[in-house]
C-alpha cells in the first residue's frame, strides 16, 4: 500500500449461523468512531469521492460486493479492491481518494473519526497536491 493507506483485516465469528464482525474502537481500530455511512445503489460507472481531506482518517470496507478505490497521496499512487467484508483499507489524511467500478450490490460502509464537515474536503486536485508537499516539506525539516 501506498504511505498514507493501510490494509485493515479484521477477525470474522463464524459458527454454523453464518458470520459476524464485530469492530470495536481502541481495539480493532485506533480512533473513535464519531460517525458511521454507507455508500450502496451506485452505477458501475460513477466515480465517487474525488476529493481529499485535511484531517479526516477512516476505514472503507465493502461489506457487499466490491468496488476499487484509488488512492493518490501526491507522490504515489494506487489502485485498491475492496471485495471483501472482513478486509479495509484506513485512509489517513491528506489522501486524494476516488471510489469506482462499483458492482450492482455494493454496499461500501465508512468508519470515521469525526463528524461532517464540509470545510475538511479539498475537491481541487492541484490544490491537494500543494497542501500535500506543504506537509511533506513540514515534515522533513
Ligand atoms: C469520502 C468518501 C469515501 C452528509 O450529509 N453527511 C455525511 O456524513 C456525508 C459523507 C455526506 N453527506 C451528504 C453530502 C452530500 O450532499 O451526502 C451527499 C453525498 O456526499 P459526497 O458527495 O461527499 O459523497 P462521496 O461519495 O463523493 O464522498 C464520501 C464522503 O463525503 C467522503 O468523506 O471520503 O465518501
Amino acid at each position: 500500500m501506498i504511505s498514507g493507506v493501510d490494509e485493515v483485516v479484521f477477525s470474522v465469528h463464524g459458527d454454523d449461523r453464518g458470520k459476524l464482525i464485530a469492530i470495536e474502537s481502541g481495539k480493532d481500530i485506533d480512533f473513535d468512531i464519531r460517525r458511521v455511512y454507507y455508500i450502496y445503489d451506485t452505477g458501475a460507472d460513477v466515480i465517487r469521492g474525488r476529493h481529499a481531506h485535511i484531517d479526516l482518517r477512516q476505514i472503507m470496507i465493502c461489506v457487499s460486493g466490491s468496488c476499487e478505490v484509488l488512492v493518490d497521496n501526491g507522490t504515489q499512487r494506487e489502485t485498491v479492491l475492496l471485495n471483501a467484508p472482513d478486509r479495509g483499507i484506513f485512509i489517513h489524511a491528506l489522501v486524494w481518494r476516488e471510489m469506482l467500478s462499483f458492482s450492482r450490490d455494493c454496499v461500501l460502509l465508512v468508519l470515521v473519526d469525526r463528524l461532517y464537515s464540509r470545510e475538511d474536503y479539498i475537491f481541487d486536485y492541484n490544490e491537494f497536491r500543494s497542501v500535500a508537499d506543504a506537509e511533506r516539506n513540514e515534515e522533513a525539516l
